[in-house]
């Protein structure tokens, strides 16, 4: 049993799946859900028998973000002193790799919360935008920054100031997700990608996830030399080893995730 109200735990093999569970109010993102959500995927991440993360909603709705009627009441000092949604930020720093499965709504922060995962796949029928500023407000969970390191800045401008939404198709076009896939299809294909992700070496696919995210914090030289460190440093893992020798073998390889 799941110690969580408002998400699912399932474990699928290597796999871990998290269902936002707050259908009547949409998924909107509370501090409840925030904590709930947090609170499982740094448990997952600490389980070294856990390769990848997917976190799914609804059909109708990813998130449609931060809950406004809890936001509502609260000044500044409140949200000053509680650093409001700060533990959104941990999982960002998750070290095992991410997938979001983005179905409907994924509005303000859950586009936000979508943005957060290392792998992003889009139902036909999600719709992703940061319309905080309708509310009067603009991005709290980084979707300023995130989503402009995604689309650029003609469109996060264009987003974040009009609140208008794109769909499916125009978020792959404009590279805020990896693939789109019929809606139907979306679970399974999402699942399908984190079992192909937890199945290979856990220490290697954490080092290509930090060389990739280190590409987002610092200048290129920079990222190549840290690159480059990893790359020399993963012919210390027993799966280096297992993985050329396999190749050569003509043999698909099983690795032990050291
Ligand atoms: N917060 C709270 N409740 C919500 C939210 C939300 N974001 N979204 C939907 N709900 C609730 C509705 O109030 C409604 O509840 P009830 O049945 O009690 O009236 C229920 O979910 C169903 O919603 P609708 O009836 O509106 O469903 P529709 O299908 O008609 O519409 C929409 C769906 C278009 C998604 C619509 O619900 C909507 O526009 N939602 C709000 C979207 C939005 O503006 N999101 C951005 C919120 S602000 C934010 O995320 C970032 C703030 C950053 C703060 C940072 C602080 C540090």
């Amino acid at each position: 049993a799941t110690p969580y109200e408002t998400v699912l735990v399932e474990r699928k093999g290597r796999t871990a799946l998290l269902t936002l569970n707050r259908p009547k109010a949409l998924n909107a993102l509370n501090l409840q859900v925030m904590k709930e959500v947090v609170g499982a995927a740094e448990a997952l991440d600490r389980d070294p028998e856990i390769g990848c993360i997917v976190l799914t909603g609804s059909a109708k709705a990813f998130a449609a973000g931060a809950d406004i009627k809890e936001m509502q009441p609260q000044d500044y000092v409140d949200m000053y002193l509680s650093d409001w949604f700060t533990a959104w930020d941990r999982l960002g720093r998750l070290r095992t790799p991410t997938v979001a499965a983005v179905s409907g709504y994924a509005l303000g922060g859950g586009c936000e919360l979508a943005m957060l995962c290392d792998i992003l796949l889009a139902a036909d029928t999600a719709v992703f935008g940061q319309p905080e500023i309708k509310l009067g407000v603009i991005p709290g969970i980084g979707g300023s920054q995130r989503l402009t390191r995604a689309v650029g800045k003609a469109k996060a401008m264009e987003l974040c100031l009009t609140g208008r939404t794109m769909d499916a198709g125009e978020a792959e076009r404009a590279g805020l997700v990896s693939r789109v896939v019929p809606a139907d299809q979306l679970l399974a294909e999402a699942l399908a990608v984190a079992e192909t992700v937890a199945g290979m070496s856990k220490p290697v696919a954490m080092m290509a996830k930090e060389a990739v995210d280190r590409a987002f914090e610092t200048t290129l030289a920079e990222g190549v030399r840290f690159e480059r460190r990893l790359f020399h440093a993963v012919f210390a893992t027993a799966d280096q080893k297992e993985g050329m020798a396999a190749f050569v073998d003509k043999r698909p390889p099983t690795f032990t995730h050291r």
